[in-house]
């Protein structure tokens, strides 16, 4: 989620599970894009969670020496579900802490035959990243991140899109030149909303 919001790659640089977004889906989809298209340079960035749903095709970045450099965002959690465990069952984490049993990714890697390196600190990103790019052939940059790092928008158990939570406050709405009333709920919106981001209800 971090890298669709936040990563400026433009239009057809940009392979995702979407919206359901299925862990382990990174690397194998990075690697047929590097096989498809090995004049490019193809970057995977997955959970550490999600990486390790698929981890056993290292060996096949390492068998076919295909140029796939990952980037793992490692926060020693299931993240989405420590943030959902935070929010609405009151801070009750269960399963979602991946500290223990967390391999060392960089020993990982090497064990396959491939070079891996850790990120620590934030100062040594740009040169961190540059050491990956330089490298000729697969590498993994396990890149520990702040733990407890929330990501915005989400949606809560039992509600619609149209109600996600997190987006930027829409301070400007009251001077909106046509504004509506969401017939179910009575919520003022924006003309232009197709949605009522309070209920729900199609306006
Ligand atoms: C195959 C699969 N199983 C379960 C889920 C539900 N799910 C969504 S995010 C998540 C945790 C992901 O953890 P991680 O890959 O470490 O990413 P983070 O949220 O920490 O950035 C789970 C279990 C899923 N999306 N796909
Ligand atoms: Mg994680």
């Amino acid at each position: 989620m971090w890298a669709a919001q936040f990563l400026k790659n433009g239009p057809r640089h940009w392979v995702t599970s979407g919206g359901l977004g299925t862990m382990g889906y990174g690397l194998p989809a990075a690697m047929g894009v590097q096989v498809a298209l090995p004049a490019q340079q193809v970057i995977c960035i997955s959970g550490d969670a999600s990486f390790q749903m698929n981890l056993q095709e290292l060996a096949t970045l390492a068998q076919y020496g295909i140029n796939v450099k990952t980037v793992i965002i490692n926060n020693f959690w299931q993240g989405m579900v420590r943030q959902w465990q935070q929010a609405f069952f009151e801070e009750r984490y269960s399963n979602s802490n991946m500290e223990a049993g967390m391999p060392d990714f960089e020993k990982l890697a090497s064990a396959f035959g491939i070079k891996g390196a850790i990120l620590r600190e934030r100062s040594h990103l740009e040169g961190a990243i540059a050491q990956m790019l330089a490298w000729e052939g697969p590498y993994l940059l396990d890149a520990h991140v702040t733990r407890d790092e929330n990501c915005y928008p989400m949606v809560a158990p039992g509600k619609s899109n149209a109600q996600m939570l997190g987006l930027p406050e829409h301070k400007k709405l009251e001077k909106a030149a046509e504004l509506i009333y969401c017939s179910s709920c009575g919520a003022k919106n924006a003309s232009m909303h197709r949605f009522c981001p309070e209920c729900g209800t199609k306006l």
